[in-house]
């Protein structure tokens, strides 16, 4: 890919002075609206990561980023050692508009993991009465919910857990979209089982979508052995896949529901865990909690974002365009398309190697043609567009999309 001194200079800059924990697509952004990015030398793209469905109201919404900075010239942090004006609003808003009693505010989606194992391990103790530090925690094999050690541990993705042992006990991995295995490890071991968490879709393992009725199978064992069944929201979440919650499609309310990324629209790293009393309350106080977390201007914030995803419909919009673009991609006939699958505009391409090119070289196309997208291990193409695309630029990025891999055959 034709790289410009411009950019270069800052890929080098990264390079010599940054950790090399990341393997980026070499464009070099400096600005971003809407479903648009510009690079350093004011080419502009579709961008459709939304990094990582965290931008899903567009970027620099301006409804959001009026909000940070109304507030940054009030009054930033107090911590929670205090109380202020905005987490009560907050916390309030939040109860309405998810319908849990609680809220707990973190700051990345893998604290809010963190923070939801530790509820369930917690919820276990005071309420199932598992003897002590004997609580286990079920997880799918092919998961994704962040980068902290206990998180990983639950990991089969060699590149999230090798290399970080001795890895945190009391974490069992079973297959994905596989109701008998939930049954028979719940079976087995029940009384000693905490929670279930899951993805209602499987993000990073290239957006792999559960058989229907998966997750309400999932759900009805949980209750019947007395376990929380926990929903890692944080890439599915508000709005993505055409609910507000990926768990709405099939009708189950989570015991647990874990948000991040767009419930701050891409302005600011807020995540959030919402539960009902009876698990929420089993952390006293003093037992948890995070210098920034519930912070004034996340709270100004993420209300903010989450109204944009109403008052632009976010969740239609998701669900009638993604439908487009499945079906357009699925009748667009190139030997490199092997399958097409997602929900709302949530979506993936597994891309068939073809005459030596494959998803690096199509993803690599696509940025010369003006659209950016990553491949996830290795043959898929995540496709993720902020939710505020229109029709006519769903079309356009489209046609972006067939001639890049046209350009490769
Ligand atoms: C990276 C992946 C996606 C997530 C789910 C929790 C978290 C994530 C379902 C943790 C974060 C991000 C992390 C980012 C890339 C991206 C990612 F490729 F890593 F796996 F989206 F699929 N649960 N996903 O998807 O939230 O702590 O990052 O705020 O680590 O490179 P976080």
């Amino acid at each position: 890919m034709k790289i410009s001194p411009k950019s270069q200079a800052f890929i080098t800059q990264e390079e010599h002075f940054g950790a090399h924990n990341y393997h980026p697509l070499e464009v070099v952004l400096s600005r971003g609206e809407g479903v648009y990015v510009w690079d350093v030398d004011n080419k502009r793209y579709f961008d459709f990561l939304s990094a990582y469905s965290a931008v899903n109201q567009g970027h620099c919404h301006p409804k959001i980023v009026k909000a940070l900075t109304d507030q940054a010239q009030k009054l930033c942090l107090t911590s929670r050692a205090f109380y202020n004006d905005t987490l009560g609003p907050y916390e309030e808003f939040i109860h309405n508009y998810f319908g849990y009693d609680k809220v707990l505010p973190m700051n990345s989606g893998a604290e809010a993991v963190e923070t939801a194992l530790k509820l369930s391990r917690r919820w276990g103790y005071a309420k199932k009465g598992i003897h002590e530090n004997m609580a286990m925690i079920v997880g799918c094999e092919g998961n994704f919910h962040g980068r902290t050690i206990s998180i990983v541990s639950l990991s089969t993705d060699p590149d999230s857990y090798a290399g970080y042992g001795p890895f945190t006990p009391g974490l069992i991995k079973i297959p994905y979209n596989d109701v008998s295995a939930l049954e028979e490890v719940l079976t087995d071991y029940g009384k000693n089982i905490a929670a279930f968490l899951v993805e209602p879709i499987q993000g990073e393992a290239g957006v792999f979508v559960p058989d229907d009725g998966y997750l309400k199978k999932c759900y009805d064992l949980c209750k019947k052995h007395n376990v929380l069944f926990v929903a890692d929201e944080v890439q599915t979440g508000i709005a993505r896949t055409g609910k507000m919650l990926c768990c709405d499609h099939e009708d189950i309310r989570p015991d647990i529901v874990i948000l991040g990324k767009a419930i701050s629209g891409g302005v600011l790293p807020i995540s959030a865990v919402l539960a009902d009393d009876e698990i929420m309350l089993t952390i006293k106080p003093g037992e948890h909690g995070s210098t920034f977390g519930g912070f004034p201007l996340a709270n100004r914030v993420a209300m903010a974002a989450l109204e944009v995803v109403k008052e632009e419909k976010l969740t239609e919009r998701a669900t009638a365009l993604g439908e487009i673009f499945r079906r357009e991609m699925r009748n667009f006939d190139s030997p490199f398309v092997e399958l097409v699958r997602g929900k709302g505009l949530l979506n993936a391409i597994v891309v068939k190697p073809y005459n030596g090119k494959e998803a690096w070289d199509v993803c690599v196309a696509m940025a010369q043609n003006g659209l950016i997208a990553k491949p996830t291990h290795k043959h898929i193409i995540r496709f993720a567009p902020p939710l505020v695309i229109t029709e006519e630029e769903l079309m356009e990025a489209i046609e972006i999309i067939k001639k890049s891999f046209r350009s490769l055959e």
